[in-house]
């Protein structure tokens, strides 16, 4: 299967979208659409015109995990050495903001995958669940420090040791989620938040989610004073000009991106 079949990618605008189409195995993350994914994102990336990406799969699945046929007959070497890591990495360091449209699975490495991206958009249909223990191994692309983090040490043990699902409800009370939708809506308000987010200045949206990142990886004073590194760099930007002139002139801003 080619790499455009595997996976779907279009342009709505400033909007890119990318859905994950291997819908017989439910979107396991074998290393080719794993590939693909990363292609697909980081082209979107490097494209200028694109302010901000949904990363989805089908209605099904979003992602049923890291395709287990795949990872049974791996050795840790052949992992590295495939570069299957790396790829993880590299969706971790796209700049342009990412929504996740998740419907149905979310499982696994989908989870992580989804986890990975700014923020997640949830289908009352999704169930998000870090099963890796049923088959003798633990999180290994990010689920141990993302979910904890997420929501907290007591739901995140009782996912990962017992493999309990999560409702979309749940997911949502509990602080994975940004918005839960009715079935039907999935993708759409995926891509209306994403439009949403495109039509604010991409460098305040970058830095912003830059900032927000750094709550998680710092004290409070340090991410503080990143934060106002990155609102000091915001400011001196051409799109921070525009924004506050428009206000003041009470008309919609024209942000350039500069
Ligand atoms: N891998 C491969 N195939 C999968 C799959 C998976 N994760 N999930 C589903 N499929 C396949 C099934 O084998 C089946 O294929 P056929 O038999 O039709 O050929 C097809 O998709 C439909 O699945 P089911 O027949 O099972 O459908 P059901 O509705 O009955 O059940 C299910 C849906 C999602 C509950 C079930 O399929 C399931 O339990 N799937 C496995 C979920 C799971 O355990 N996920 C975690 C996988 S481990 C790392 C990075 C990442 C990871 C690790 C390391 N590094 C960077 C180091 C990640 C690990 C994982 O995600």
């Amino acid at each position: 299967m080619t790499e455009e079949q595997l996976v779907l990618v279009e342009r709505d605008g400033r909007v890119g979208v990318v859905l994950m189409n291997r819908p017989k195995q439910l979107n396991a993350l074998s290393d080719e659409l794993t590939a693909a994914v990363v292609t697909a994102l980081e082209e979107l990336d490097a494209d200028s015109e694109i302010r901000s990406i949904v990363l989805g799969g089908g209605e099904r699945a979003f992602a049923a995990g890291a395709d287990i046929q795949e990872l049974a007959a791996s050795t840790p070497i052949a992992l590295s050495e495939s570069r299957h890591i790396e790829r993880w990495d590299a969706i971790r360091n796209l700049r342009t903001p990412l929504v996740a449209a998740v419907s149905g699975y979310c499982l696994g490495g989908g989870c992580e995958l989804a986890m990975t991206c700014d923020l997640i958009v949830a289908s009352e249909t999704a169930r998000f669940g870090q099963p890796e223990i049923n088959l003798g191994i633990l999180p290994g692309a990010g689920g141990t420090q993302r979910l904890t983090r997420a929501v907290g040490k007591a739901i995140a043990m009782d996912m990962i040791l017992t493999g309990r699902l999560l409702s979309a409800r749940e997911a949502l009370q509990h602080g994975l989620v940004a918005r839960v939708v009715a079935r039907e809506a999935w993708l759409v308000e995926a891509k209306r938040v994403a439009g949403e987010i495109a039509a604010k200045s991409p460098i305040g949206a970058r830095l912003a989610a830059d900032a927000i990142d750094q709550a998680f990886e710092a004290p409070l004073s340090v991410g503080l004073a990143y934060e106002r590194r990155n609102f000091a760099l915001a400011r001196a930007s051409e799109d921070a000009d525009e924004g506050l002139r428009a206000f003041v002139e009470k008309r919609a801003p024209d942000y350039k991106g500069s």
